[in-house]
This record gives structure tokens, C-alpha cells and sequence, in this order.
């Protein structure tokens, strides 16, 4: 059965096209230093928005128009599995990424769950012998149901902190059979309301811990996928533990979990926590913890994650900038963790969506490549360092001096002369380089 007949397989058109269902910078085929833009875009679907989500917010009922919503039960989970691999297939995305419960129904019992998901994972997988869409990551949630209501692998109750692991495990094995390229655990409910009646130590303790038995039972079964965390700073909860990159490293290291994990990063969760998405990306590659990306949006004049689709160019253009600086993104992706809009209703939003975050993406690349290509910013960073190239500088960036030598150095200087830093400069120039986005 398909679902989306309206519409043919997407196609590059080029930026003239006024074809709605056509990529107007997104060309698979073309190649930016080196590899093509599939191969540096590494697109993903997210199974939860596009086949699951109804558009509900918490004032009103869903409003999604979904041809597939005729089924139920079972007959829903399988219906939306054959609309998934229709929609791989006519927008040409490679990847695409699922919760367990976004797949299949939970059951009575857990058992009763496990047994939706194999039927489901099963038809996945038989689905995936002919799709060339792969599995980017898998994970389980462990927030939707009453059962996570204080958390899971931090919630105060042991027989909750079992079942999380039950879940997990499952997802490692349902990982493993779909070759999925990276596990993700983004800490739903783990966090806390008040600390009146909480204890964090017990409880990131214990998180660790749960980490610690999932890298070795993946290690057990042989499931090789990179293992990522998502941070986000609240949220379903006051303050989740994964607050941002700088508090999940310092998480990974206390705990020696560092060499195991990579972090997944959203957009929109960066903006939650008071960053930029470029920073949160900056401060992940510079520790070679760079592992994929949820690309979305959300909105500066909103508190929430509004899990938006992409459209900012200026903000995929200074994140492809991290990716390109990065080397790319490995077996990461840009996974659309992203939702239409209550008033988006129609199922061919789905595609006007994608593709306006695609092409986005797109424009962000050409536009970082060429950045990078004219060193743009290296050179301007270079220079505004260079004072640690020689002299006393390189003395320090060499660990090569100490306290008396620079109080020496600081008694013979006389007026310290700075330079501009030149950011309305540096600003028009990126303006100049995404206005020309059409001859690169
Ligand atoms: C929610 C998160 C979630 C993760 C996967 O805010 O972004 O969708 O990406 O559990
Ligand atoms: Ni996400
Ligand atoms: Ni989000």
C-alpha cells in the first residue's frame, strides 16, 4: 500500500526551480571538497515526528492528517513502517533513526512489548534488504509512559531502574539486528524537580553505572555502533543531568565513561541551555566528542523546544562550518529531530518540510566549504593569536615558562597595544559569502 501519491521521487532541480517538490540546493550527486553531498549531509529521518506525531500541544488535540491513522494497534505500527520506507525512498534520504515505541505498541507487559517489537523489527529489517535508507541510531523511551514518571535510570526506584535496563538492552539487540551506526541515550527524565526530595549523588551515580553495563553489553553481543548522549538542559524536567556538552564531559570523565560516548547535538537544545548551536558543536569537536546532530530550530522568542525544521541559513552555514572542521560527522548524521507545525497538517507538509531543511543544509555547506576554502576565519583567528607564535607566547603555549619569567616579562613591557577584533567586519563578509551561495 502507499500512502503519498501525490508525490513523485524528489529530484534536484536547481535554485530556479519553483517546483515545490524539488531540491533546489540539495544535489546528492554533486561533489564539495571531495565527497558528495550526500556522503557530508548524511541526512536522517526522525520515525517520531513524521509518522508518529499528531500535532497535539497542551491546549489542544492532534491535528495531523496522516493517511495511515485509519489503522490501529499493530495494524498502525505496520502501515506506518510501509509509509516510512515511501517516504525514504521518494525524498532519497539515507538514514533514518526510531524509539522503540515509536515502531511498535507497548504491550500489557514487557514481555508482551518485546513481542510487538520483534513482529515490527522483523518487517523493518526485511524492508531494509531493498530501501537504501540504514539505520543512523535507535534508543529506547523511557519518558512517555507513567511508569518513568520520577525517571528511569535515575528514578528513586530500583524496580523502574530495571526495567530501564530491560529496555536498553533490547534496543542494543535491536540495534545490532538493523546494523544501526550509533546508539542514543538522551536522558528523557533524568533529572530532577526539587532537591528537597532528591539524591543527585545516588542518582548520577547510578547513571553511570547504567552506562557502564550498556558498554559492556554491547561490547558482549558485538554491537560496534557509537554510543551518543544528547544533552538538553530541562525539559521534560526542571534540570536534566545532561544539561549541555560541558556538563556531559565532565559527567563522561568523572565517570570514565569519556572514551565510550560522543554526544548527539540538538539545535534547539543548545538555545535551551543559552547556547548557540555552533557552540555546542565547537565545544564537542574540540574534544573529538563530535558524534551526530538532531537538526532542527527552535524559536529566540520561545522557552521551549519547538523542534522546528531547519531554515536559518546562518545557523547551518556556522554548523557545517564545526561539521567540515570536524572532518564530518563519522557515522553521525543530521537527523531532522524536527516537527511541522500544528497548522502544517497536510501529509505533504512532510515533504515541504524535509526538503526545506535539506536545501538548507545544502546552502550551509557550499557556503562553510567555501569559508573554509578562502580561510575566511582561520585567518582572522591566526592573527588575532599569533602574539602565541613567538616570544613569550610560544613560551606559554609550549609550557615553557612560569610565574617569574612572565612577572619579568610584564615589569619590562611598556602600553600594551591591542588589536580590533572586527566582528561587524568578519559579519558582513558572512553575509557576502551566503548572498553568492549560487556560484559556488
Ligand atoms: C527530545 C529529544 C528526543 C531525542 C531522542 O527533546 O530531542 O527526541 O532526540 O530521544
Ligand atoms: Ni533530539
Ligand atoms: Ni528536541
Amino acid at each position: 500500500m502507499t500512502f503519498f501519491n501525490d508525490v513523485e521521487k524528489v529530484q534536484y532541480e536547481g535554485p530556479r526551480s519553483t517546483n515545490p517538490y524539488a531540491f533546489k540546493y540539495y544535489n546528492p550527486e554533486e561533489i564539495v571538497a571531495g565527497k558528495t553531498m550526500a556522503e557530508h549531509l548524511r541526512f536522517s529521518i526522525a520515525y517520531w515526528h513524521t509518522f508518529v506525531g499528531d500535532g497535539s500541544d497542551p491546549f489542544g488535540v492532534g491535528t495531523m492528517q496522516r493517511p495511515w491513522d485509519q489503522y490501529s494497534g499493530m495494524d498502525l505500527a505496520k502501515a506506518r513502517v510501509e509509509a516510512a520506507f515511501e517516504f525514504f525512498e521518494k525524498l532519497n534520504v539515507p538514514y533514518f533513526c526510531f524509539h522503540d515505541v515509536d515502531v511498535a505498541p507497548e504491550g500489557e507487559t514487557l514481555a508482551d512489548t518485546y513481542k510487538n517489537l520483534d513482529e515490527i523489527v522483523l518487517m523493518i529489517k526485511d524492508y531494509m534488504k531493498t530501501s537504501k535508507t540504514k539505520l543512523l541510531w535507535n534508543t529506547a523511551n523511557m519518558f512517555t509512559h507513567p511508569r518513568w514518571i520520577h525517571g528511569a535510570a535515575t528514578s528513586p526506584n530500583a524496580d523502574v531502574y530495571a526495567y530501564a535496563a530491560a529496555k536498553v538492552k533490547k534496543g542494543l539487540e535491536i540495534g545490532k539486528e538493523l546494523g544501526a551506526e550509533n546508539y542514543v541515550f538522551w536522558g528523557g527524565r533524568e533529572g530532577y524537580e526539587t532537591l528537597l526530595n532528591t539524591n543527585m549523588k545516588l542518582e548520577l551515580d547510578n547513571l553511570a553505572r547504567f552506562f557502564h553495563m550498556a558498554v559492556d553489553y554491547a561490547k558482549e553481543i558485538g554491537f560496534d555502533a557509537q554510543f551518543l548522549i544528547e544533552p538538553k538542559p530541562k525539559e521534560p524536567t526542571k534540570h536534566q543531568y545532561d544539561f549541555d556538552v560541558a556538563t556531559g564531559i565532565a559527567f563522561l570523565k568523572t565517570y570514565g565513561l569519556d572514551e565510550h560516548f560522543k554526544f548527539n547535538i540538538e539545535a534547539n537544545h543548545a538555545t535551551l541551555a543559552g547556547h548557540t548551536f555552533e557552540h555546542e558543536l565547537h565545544l564537542a569537536r574540540i574534544h573529538d566528542m563530535l558524534g551526530s546532530v538532531d537538526a532542527n530550530q527552535g524559536d529566540t522568542l520561545l522557552g521551549w523546544d519547538t523542534d522546528e525544521f531547519p531554515t536559518d541559513l546562518y545557523t547551518t552555514t556556522l554548523a557545517m562550518y564545526e561539521i567540515l572542521k570536524n572532518g564530518g560527522l563519522g557515522k553521525g548524521g543530521l537527523n531532522f529531530d524536527a516537527k511541522v507545525r500544528r497548522g502544517s497538517f497536510e501529509a505533504n507538509d512532510l515533504f515541504h518540510a524535509h526538503i526545506a531543511g535539506m536545501d538548507s543544509f545544502a546552502i550551509g555547506l557550499k557556503v562553510a566549504n567555501q569559508l573554509l576554502e578562502d580561510r575566511v576565519l582561520e585567518d582572522v583567528i591566526d592573527n588575532r593569536y599569533k602574539s602565541y607564535q613567538s616570544g613569550i607566547g610560544q613560551k606559554i603555549a609550549n609550557n615553557d615558562t612560569n610565574l617569574k619569567e612572565l612577572e619579568a616579562y610584564a615589569l619590562s613591557l611598556g602600553e600594551i597595544k591591542h588589536s580590533s577584533g572586527q566582528q561587524e567586519r568578519i559579519k558582513a563578509t558572512l553575509n557576502q559569502y551566503l548572498l553568492r551561495v549560487n556560484e559556488y
